[in-house]
Order: structure tokens, then C-alpha cells, then sequence
């Protein structure tokens, strides 16, 4: 069996909470008046709250301190927070709950792997507080992505070698994550770009083939 386990990033592959931080990042950079686009959002995907201020914040002068910006990181999330409220099941996508189904029938464990503090609130919302074998998400790291941390963590939980694992990532940060913990990935969506990863999938449900045939 190739693979025993497959970790799946949360937002921007599960769901796409990914509009969410881009609208709620868009918000803070326009409150600061610094410039903020698509490519400077994408450089924030798998990053932490704290990081992805710092990287909006690289043109910006002068130099804000640290209560300032706990200001805007607390805003922020409080405008985020506010989105995941209109979430639901319908939310999540047909194809994406198919493909996860499919594999877990198939005896392949099935984690989360997010960087996000709100990975467990945002499962709720979609109806998994009780799919995935194990949640590997902001509250359990002290490094995030590009950093293995999160997905070593799952790989652990689950009690899976690193070798046995497929991650699923659609950011740059994450597929390097996945590739320092040793782990296969398969990109989804914006981490397709980069031609880094293993896989590259046009659509969720290309995870099928890819796992079953080598199992
Ligand atoms: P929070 P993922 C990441 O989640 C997001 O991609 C990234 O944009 C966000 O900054 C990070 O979570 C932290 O999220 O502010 O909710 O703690 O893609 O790793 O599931
Ligand atoms: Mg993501």
C-alpha cells in the first residue's frame, strides 16, 4: 500500500475560506493604506495570522509596533470570524465529500493538516467536527507552513509513517511543508502553479486514481 493516509490542507482545498482571508485581509490593508493584490494574498496561503500581516506590511513605512499590530491581526480575524458565520454544509462541495468518502470506505485515514487557529470552528460550520481520523491546525504548532510542523503532527496522530502520507495542498508554502516532512503531495487549485509538487490535480476527485490504484 502506497498510501495509508491522506492530510488535507483546510482552506483553499476543503472549503474556500481562502476568499474569506483575501476579502478580510483586503479590508485591514485598505484601513492601513498600504497596497494589497492577488499575487501579495497568494504569498499568504498556509501562512500564520502573524506572518501574513508582517508580509503585508513589507512596502509599509513607517514601521507599525507591536500593539498595532495585535490591533490589526484582531481585526482582521474578527472580519474573518464574521464571514465563516454564513458557512454551512452546503458549503462544502459534492465532489470534495465524494472523494473523502470514497477514500475512508476504502480504509484510508483521513486528517486535517491547516495552519489555521480556526480550522475546528470552520469544520463545524461545514458538518466535520467528527469526519477526519485526526485535526492538525494552528492551536497544536509554533511554526507554521513552509515549517513540516503541522503535517508531522497529523502523520503522529494518526500514527502513520511520514512515508505512507499524501498531502493535499493548494499554496506554495504548503507543498514545501509537505515535501521537508517527507511526505508526497498532490496540489490542488493556486498550488499547481509551482510544479512542485508530485501530483498536480485538476479537480478533487484526480485524488481517486492516484490513491487507489496504488494501493
Ligand atoms: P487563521 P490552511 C491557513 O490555512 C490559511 O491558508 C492562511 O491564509 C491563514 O493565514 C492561516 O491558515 C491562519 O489562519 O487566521 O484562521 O489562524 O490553508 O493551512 O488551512
Ligand atoms: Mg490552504
Amino acid at each position: 500500500m502506497k498510501y495509508k493516509a491522506i492530510l488535507f490542507d483546510l482552506d483553499g482545498v476543503i472549503c474556500n475560506t481562502d476568499q474569506f482571508h483575501y476579502w478580510a485581509w483586503q479590508q485591514i490593508a485598505d484601513e492601513i493604506g498600504v497596497h494589497f493584490d492577488e499575487n501579495i494574498n497568494n504569498r499568504l496561503r498556509g501562512v500564520s495570522r502573524k506572518e501574513s500581516l508582517d508580509i503585508i506590511l513589507e512596502s509599509h513605512s513607517p514601521k507599525l509596533n507591536e500593539a498595532e499590530k495585535e490591533y490589526y491581526l484582531n481585526k482582521k480575524n474578527d472580519l474573518y470570524r464574521g464571514l465563516l458565520k454564513q458557512m454551512s454544509p452546503a458549503d462544502l462541495s459534492a465532489e470534495v465529500k465524494e472523494t473523502m468518502d470514497r477514500l475512508k470506505s476504502q480504509g484510508i485515514l483521513l486528517a486535517i493538516g491547516s495552519s489555521s487557529k480556526n480550522a475546528r470552528p470552520i469544520l463545524k460550520q461545514l458538518g466535520l467536527e467528527n469526519y477526519f481520523h485526526a485535526v492538525s491546525d494552528g492551536t497544536n504548532i509554533s511554526r507554521s507552513k513552509p515549517d513540516p510542523e503541522v503535517f508531522l503532527k497529523a502523520s503522529e496522530y494518526l500514527a502513520i509513517a511520514p512515508e505512507f502520507c499524501l498531502v493535499v495542498e493548494d499554496a506554495k508554502s504548503g507543498i514545501e511543508a509537505a515535501l521537508a516532512a517527507k511526505m508526497d503531495c498532490a496540489a490542488y487549485g493556486n498550488g499547481t502553479s509551482y510544479n512542485l509538487a508530485h501530483y498536480n490535480l485538476e479537480k478533487i476527485t484526480d485524488l481517486l486514481p492516484i490513491v487507489l490504484s496504488r494501493n
